[in-house]
């Protein structure tokens, strides 16, 4: 039957860490509460109006208000694992240790021990987009000073946290943070320079991520014992012709763009793809510029930059299909630096958000692409979720379907599958989208001053899986998910 021929039953490994993810500035609100300083996204919200209706973090679901409703939710799901993200100008509200903000820093030492009391191991991303807005004005990750800079606030929080929370993750997607954030410039810092600030950001992204993790590794690992990862983002790039060796080329090309810009570095040998180095570097030539838009690491850098990262950690929502395309000159850009075509994939079922199609064999195929590529890492999907139009059903079947493949993955392909975090936790802020599009497994009720949270049919949902550890039993199907 159906079922039997497109689902693969079976369980994780023992121990296999199920978690669920928000960040800082999406769920906690409290934007200036108890002397908590002001960041890009705080003033980015403040001020623009492209947002669906000017929609901001100001009050979000108000978790800096709510954590006992929150830590309640997590302890009713039965997750191993909860991915956050601290808020940087909440413990540090210019940016810098002499701004110390206790308060800031007994919210996060709540939250983290009422996980421990729980025993759900807390998951912390150090910087989730939400820059200190006093960094910025001394030009934010456009500078080489930052490395140094995130490196000390990453140093305090070692210290403060590092005795209960072991699972580390520096950076959350810093592809999103150089080419949003500088490239189309949608996102703040609002820069729009899409052929060298991208560049230009992510190298010092790359070193800031390896200076931390030094950091963490020389003065915290052996007393502390936890690991440390960068949270990358990738979407699963599918030749537009498999039986046509230019387009596979092509799709590799664009893996190597997106993804391999920051674990080619990290995983591999300290310095970009061949393909990165090659595209940008004839393009820049071809456009009569004295030396590539892509800058480089000197040998030393690449020493300090290679391996630094215990897991790998990536965030999946989507497939596109690519074909090679001679791509213009002008404007001088990442994308087009690329040469190729982006497409959605035709036979899936589309999500709320027109180009984010649920393709859920594209993950099997990133995992496998992962594992070749970096060496058979043990692997996190740090992220993985999608907001739906309608009915919630749509949700689960998201979450069905995706975990699926990654249960072929780990079981049949070999895939060092060590964790799956969920996201949402709860409907949250979702950036340049406002509260238009939702990916939580909690409803909020953001026209409540209370901000009630209720539980979806896809967080029993997952909750049956946590439970079962995977997909266990076919016959007993319905009964074991209620669906
Ligand atoms: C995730 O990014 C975020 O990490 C997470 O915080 C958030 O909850 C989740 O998205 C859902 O919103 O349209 O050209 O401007 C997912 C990867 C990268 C997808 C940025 C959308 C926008 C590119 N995202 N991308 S563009």
């Amino acid at each position: 039957n159906f079922h039997r021929k497109f689902y693969h039953y079976g369980t994780f490994p023992e121990g296999f860490s199920w978690g669920i993810s928000s960040s800082a500035y999406q769920i906690e609100g409290g934007w200036n509460a108890d002397g908590k300083g002001p960041s890009i996204w705080d003033t980015f919200t403040q001020t623009t109006d492209t947002i669906p209706d000017k929609a901001n973090g100001n009050v979000a679901c108000d978790s800096y208000n709510r954590l006992n409703e929150d830590l309640y939710m997590l302890r009713a799901l039965r997750v191993k694992s909860y991915r956050f993200s601290l808020s940087w100008s909440r413990i540090f509200p210019d940016g810098t240790r002499k701004s110390l903000n206790q308060k800031g820093v007994d919210y996060y030492n709540r939250l983290i021990d009422g996980l421990i009391a729980y025993n759900i191991k807390p998951m912390v991303t150090l910087y989730h987009w939400d820059l200190p807005e006093a960094l910025q004005k001394v030009n934010g990750w456009e500078s080489a000073e930052m490395i140094d800079i995130f490196n000390d606030y990453c140093d305090f929080c070692f210290a403060t946290f590092g005795d209960r929370v072991k699972f580390w993750i520096t950076l959350n997607q810093p592809q999103t943070i150089a080419w949003s954030g500088y490239g189309l410039g949608n996102m703040p810092p609002n820069v729009v320079d899409p052929g060298y600030r991208p560049y230009i950001v992510a190298h010092n992204l790359i070193k800031a991520h390896a200076k931390a993790y030094h950091t963490y590794d020389d003065k915290y690992r052996q007393s502390q014992g936890g690991l440390i990862s960068i949270a990358l983002n990738a979407d699963w790039f599918e030749p537009a012709d498999v039986n046509v060796v230019r387009e596979v080329v092509t799709a590799d090309r664009a893996m190597q763009f997106q993804l391999g810009w920051f674990a080619h570095p990290i995983f591999k040998n300290g310095d970009y793809p061949d393909a990165l180095k090659w595209q940008v570097g004839n393009k820049s030539e071809i456009q009569g510029l004295p030396q590539s838009r892509l800058p480089s690491f000197t040998e030393e850098e690449k020493n300090s930059i290679k391996g630094t990262a215990d897991v790998f950690c990536v965030n999946h929502y989507t497939t596109k299909i690519v074909s090679h395309v001679t791509a213009r000159l002008q404007p001088h850009s990442y994308e087009w630096d690329r040469d190729m075509r982006e497409a959605e994939e035709p036979d899936s079922p589309t999500t709320a958000i027109p180009n984010q199609k649920a393709v859920a064999w594209g993950l099997r195929r990133l995992l496998n692409w992962i594992k070749e590529e970096y060496g058979d890492p043990e692997i996190y999907i740090t992220e993985n979720g999608a907001a739906v139009e309608w009915d919630d059903s749509e949700r689960v079947m998201f979450y069905k379907t995706y975990i699926d493949e990654a249960l072929k993955a780990n079981n049949l392909d070999g895939v060092r599958l060590q964790g799956y975090t969920a996201t949402a936790f709860m409907d949250s802020f979702e950036w340049l989208h406002g509260y238009k599009f939702l990916f939580g497994l909690h409803h909020v009720d953001f026209t409540n001053p209370d901000r009630p949270r209720t539980p979806k049919y896809s967080a029993h949902y997952y909750y049956n899986i946590i439970k079962n550890n995977g997909f266990p039993f076919p016959d007993d199907e319905k009964m074991l998910y209620g669906h």
